[in-house]
């Protein structure tokens, strides 16, 4: 997959007011500001040209860009975020999207959908059902990717406390490959791809970013690098402290395309 384009926002003062489960203490905004400026510069390294969203107060979450959306190359299609404070945050996304998609779409209720939850592996698209997602809304989604030609399979991750997001858990590396935390890595619907299990200790770092010859990762988890380095990849470390203190990843923060 080539991708050309990603859309960003950076975090907003009420950042801290953000939905989390991490016990990691609340986040330094100067410190998350600094963080997403050199997340947006790797964004660039890898051959992409930005769009950036401005701060929105109203939404603490707002700089997870990915969840109110799902791009795919003809057609996007708008979430409708599982949690009920971040629902307010599709319309400004809906806003950017006209600019770059001809045909823009949405998931509508009682179908919930979060971006997070959706894992595109070529032309299939793994469809994560979470606290989050629920079946309607990956019903929903599974019809609509199918129109565009994509296949999709679901991976129920209600059991697993520690994933918020199937791409919390579960990121495709490219060439039929999949990093994925331990307790999901056995899932059926990963049986025809290669699997690379994350070390318990390493969890964090199974949501990583393959955008088109590098490969972005969350910095100091040593094991994963060297895996995905062996594999031969250029690897670009970012440290994501802040962001995980809110739960959120390296794919949270932008909508690729
Ligand atoms: C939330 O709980 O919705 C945010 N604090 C974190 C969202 C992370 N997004 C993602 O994994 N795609």
């Amino acid at each position: 997959m080539q991708f050309r384009r990603a859309i960003v926002r950076p975090p907003s003062r009420t950042f801290a007011d953000g939905l989390t489960a991490s016990t990691l203490g609340p986040p330094d905004l100067d410190k998350a500001l600094a963080q997403h400026a050199t997340y947006c510069a790797a964004l660039e390294r890898c051959g992409l040209t930005l769009t950036h969203l401005p701060p929105d107060d109203a939404f603490p979450d707002s700089t997870f860009v990915e969840d109110p959306a799902i791009l795919t190359p003809k057609l996007a299609i708008l979430t409708n975020p599982g949690a009920p404070s971040r629902r307010g945050e599709v319309a400004s996304i809906a806003a950017a999207l006209p600019e770059f998609f001809e045909r823009i779409t949405r998931i509508e209720s009682p179908g919930t959908v979060d971006g997070g939850d959706v894992c595109q592996a070529d032309e299939h698209f793994f469809i994560g059902v979470s606290d989050r997602t629920n079946e309607h809304g990956a019903r929903q989604l599974a019809a609509l990717l199918a129109q565009e030609g994509f296949t999709s399979s679901v991976v129920d991750i209600r059991g697993s406390s520690k994933v918020l997001h199937l791409k919390t858990g579960i990121s495709y590396l490219g060439e039929r490959r999949i990093v994925a935390m331990r307790e999901i890595a056995g899932h059926p619907a990963f049986r025809d791809y290669e699997v690379v299990t994350i070390a318990l200790d390493e969890n964090y770092a199974a949501n990583l970013l393959r955008i088109n010859d590098f490969v972005i990762l969350a910095a100091n988890f040593p094991k994963i690098a060297k895996t995905v380095a062996d594999l031969g990849h250029t690897i670009v470390p970012l440290d994501m402290s802040e962001f995980r203190k809110m739960d959120g990843s390296l794919s949270c923060l932008s909508l690729r395309f």
